[in-house]
């Protein structure tokens, strides 16, 4: 049977980043979910069909990869999905010490195993919290975005000092 990963998030916006870890991933499951979810602590840029939408388009050349609105819990995604595994990147210490009561919460509920990822060096900087503030400030971020994110942000910051 085809052994199926998560990587969940809330994407907002999808970065260079985020597509470096799903890569990763792909190359040790045979699917990979993206799940765009609802990150309780966060109140997000965009729409939940637009970050849909954009990560989408962003990984239309990569077989065995699909994205998901994660309405709910990620350990129930997990569980309808029989996915073996979530997978989530890992900038440094800080994200770790954020990451393990997620990762032993979710294996509380579901007993699914959440698998950590060292991302590329040269992405460690990258962040959507970043590349919005980068954004809002008038700074390039089209080096840290796929092509048709940046325009997407700017457009949701136009709309947002309305
Ligand atoms: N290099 C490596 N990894 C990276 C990089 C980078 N440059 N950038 C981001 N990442 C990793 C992050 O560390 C994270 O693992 C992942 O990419 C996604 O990042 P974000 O910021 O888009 O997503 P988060 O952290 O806001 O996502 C939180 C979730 C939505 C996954 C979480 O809130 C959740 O599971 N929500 C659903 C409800 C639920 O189940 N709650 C209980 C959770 S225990």
């Amino acid at each position: 049977s085809s052994r199926i990963a998560v990587c969940p998030g809330s994407y907002d916006p999808v970065t260079l980043g985020h597509l470096d870890i799903v890569r990763r991933a792909r190359t040790l499951f045979d699917e990979v979910v993206v799940g765009i979810g609802i990150n309780a602590t966060k109140a997000p840029l965009l729409e939940a069909e637009e970050r849909v939408q954009l990560f989408t388009d962003a990984v239309a050349d990569l077989d065995g990869v699909r994205v998901v609105r994660m309405p709910g819990l990620l350990a129930d995604l997990c569980d309808e999905l029989g996915a073996r595994a979530i997978v989530k990147g890992l900038r440094g210490g800080a994200d770790y010490d954020a990451e393990q009561p997620m990762a032993l919460m979710n294996r509380h509920l579901s007993g699914v195993e959440t698998v950590f990822v060292t991302g590329a060096p040269e992405l460690a900087h990258v962040s959507s919290t970043m590349v919005k503030d980068v954004a809002r400030h008038g700074g390039d971020i089209t080096d840290l975005v796929p092509p048709a994110v940046s325009a997407a942000v700017h457009a949701a910051l136009a709309h947002e000092k309305k």
